[in-house]
């Protein structure tokens, strides 16, 4: 192959520049201008913990109840599968009294119910001092008195000699709950009326905790059961 003479004399002075360099010890550096560079980084989002939730509390009863003087428990006759009838008592051990008969259960419930047409009124204080009655049928704590009988005599209210009060939240406030039961005799319906039977049932954590027998005066006033939970 042939190659010319300036072919011939730029091998020559790359080869002569080569060996300059090696003989003298040059050192070559390179500058080289940083690439930037985009990291991409992948944040996994941690998946949602399930925050731990307070256990749910089991409403239970401290102490059988205290019972007024006079005050007789009524032994439970209840029948499992039997009908519930409206009348104060759970027929068929269920831990509900009276359901179906338009008025609410709960994790408390206090049924009063009574043999006369007297005005009969109940009255339920909480642990933190309110007091449920007709004339105060709901409290902060969650509390309802939803069936008041003989306020205006009623003649044509469904059960309307029976009162009911209930707490259907998982947890009622602990402590001392106070069941009273007034004889208000200056209702026109309580004339003549007399001595009148009552029956309070008090159903706590779905069971019911004792049914109670009383024969209450005109006029009378007394707190029936406390009980503690
Ligand atoms: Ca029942
Ligand atoms: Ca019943
Ligand atoms: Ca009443």
């Amino acid at each position: 192959m042939h190659r010319g003479n300036g072919g011939r004399r730029a091998l020559i002075a790359t080869a002569l520049l080569a060996t300059a360099l090696t003989v003298s010890g040059c050192t070559i550096t390179t500058r080289t201008r940083p690439v930037a560079t985009t990291t991409t980084v992948r944040v996994q989002t941690p998946m949602p913990q399930p925050q731990p939730q307070p256990p749910q509390q089991t409403v239970v009863v401290q102490q059988q109840p205290q019972l007024a003087q006079g005050v007789t428990v009524v032994e439970a006759t209840c029948t499992q599968g039997a009908q519930e009838v409206c009348n104060g008592l759970d027929d068929n051990c269920n831990g509900q009294i009276d359901e179906g008969c338009g008025y609410q259960s709960g994790n408390i419930q206090i049924t009063l119910a009574w043999s006369s047409g007297a005005d009969l009124d109940m009255y339920v204080r909480d642990p933190q001092g309110n007091e449920l009655s007709y004339q105060n049928t709901q409290s902060p704590t969650g509390g309802m008195l939803d069936q008041d009988a003989r306020g205006a005599c009623n003649p044509g209210q469904p059960n309307n000699t029976i009162e009911n009060v209930f707490w259907n939240q998982p947890n009622p406030p602990q402590g001392t709950y106070d069941v009273m039961v007034d004889y208000w005799s200056g209702s026109t319906c309580s004339t003549n009326a007399g001595p009148t039977n009552l029956t309070l049932s008090i159903s706590v954590g779905g069971q019911v905790i004792g049914s109670y027998a009383y024969t209450i005066n005109p006029n009378q006033r007394l707190s029936i059961a406390q009980f503690q939970i």
